[in-house]
């Protein structure tokens, strides 16, 4: 909620200092997006190897590295999209990093953000995200109806997280590409991936099903895969490392 009340502060000092006619005029606006619901669809590893220097729950993960060698990294080995921490205030990201991420590499990149305005969507297309991420536990049915139509006008993918049956409920509609569990709570911090295997079966079948956090080896993904999961999004496991790309090369094969 906390995090919510700075996001909404922050998208209404941007918004009066950089106008919607600036982001539209980015050079990044026009162009063809990457699905990564097509990506995860053609299976491959199903991996989304996210960009994450911090979090509330780690505090410190890594604040060593270049943006770009992860990103570049992470393609070389092989996973199927990136998620790139734009919120600055609890995870040390920027918009910049994503910016940055998208020169370096051409598969699908998600704008991990805490997403509560439109103007959000137009800056993750102008920074070059071809995903959006929206959070039913911080948004209304009507909300993640607005924001995803938006999303998809934009021909962005979009991501929706859930953590439990009535986040699921509330949130199903046809805006939206894939659901993805999230199995850290994020009241309290604890992983689980129970939470994405007793979710699943909850899922209707036609959004591509995405496991979220807590993820740290293959036999995890292995688990996963029967409840039908075909993304799995992997943040701090690689990130900890000093060559995350080196370390998913090895996860991978
Ligand atoms: C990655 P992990 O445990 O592999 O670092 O988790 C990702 O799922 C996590 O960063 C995340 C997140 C979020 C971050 C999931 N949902 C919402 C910020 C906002």
């Amino acid at each position: 909620d906390k995090i919510v009340a700075d996001k909404r502060k922050e998208v209404d000092l941007k918004k009066s200092l950089i106008p919607v006619s600036q982001l539209e005029q980015s050079v990044l606006m026009d162009r063809e997006t990457a699905s990564l619901a097509q990506a995860l669809k053609n299976s491959g590893s199903g991996i989304i190897a996210e960009h994450k220097r911090r979090s509330p729950s780690k505090s410190i993960i890594n604040q060593d590295l270049n943006v770009q060698d992860v990103a570049m990294g992470y393609e070389k080995a092989g996973v199927c999209g990136m998620s790139v921490l734009t919120d600055g205030k609890y995870f040390g990201g920027s918009l910049d990093d994503l910016v940055l991420a998208r020169a370096a590499v051409h598969m699908p990149l998600l704008r991990k953000e805490f997403i509560i305005d439109e103007y959000q969507i137009l800056e993750a297309k102008a920074y070059g995200a071809d995903v959006i991420l929206l959070i039913a536990a911080v948004l209304s049915r009507a909300e993640i109806k607005s924001l995803s139509e938006a999303a998809k006008k934009l021909n962005l993918d979009v991501l929706l997280e859930v953590h439990n049956e009535e986040e699921i409920h509330k949130s199903i509609m046809p805006s939206l590409d894939m659901l993805g569990v999230n199995n850290r709570n994020l009241k309290t911090f604890e992983v689980s991936l129970e939470t994405s295997k007793n979710l699943s079966k909850l899922i209707p079948d036609e959004f591509i099903k995405v496991s979220e956090s807590g993820i740290s080896s293959i036999d995890a993904i292995t688990d996963l895969k029967p409840y039908g999961y075909q993304g799995f999004l992997i943040g701090e496991n690689f990130m900890k490392t000093d060559n995350p790309g080196q370390y998913a090369t090895e996860f991978i094969k």
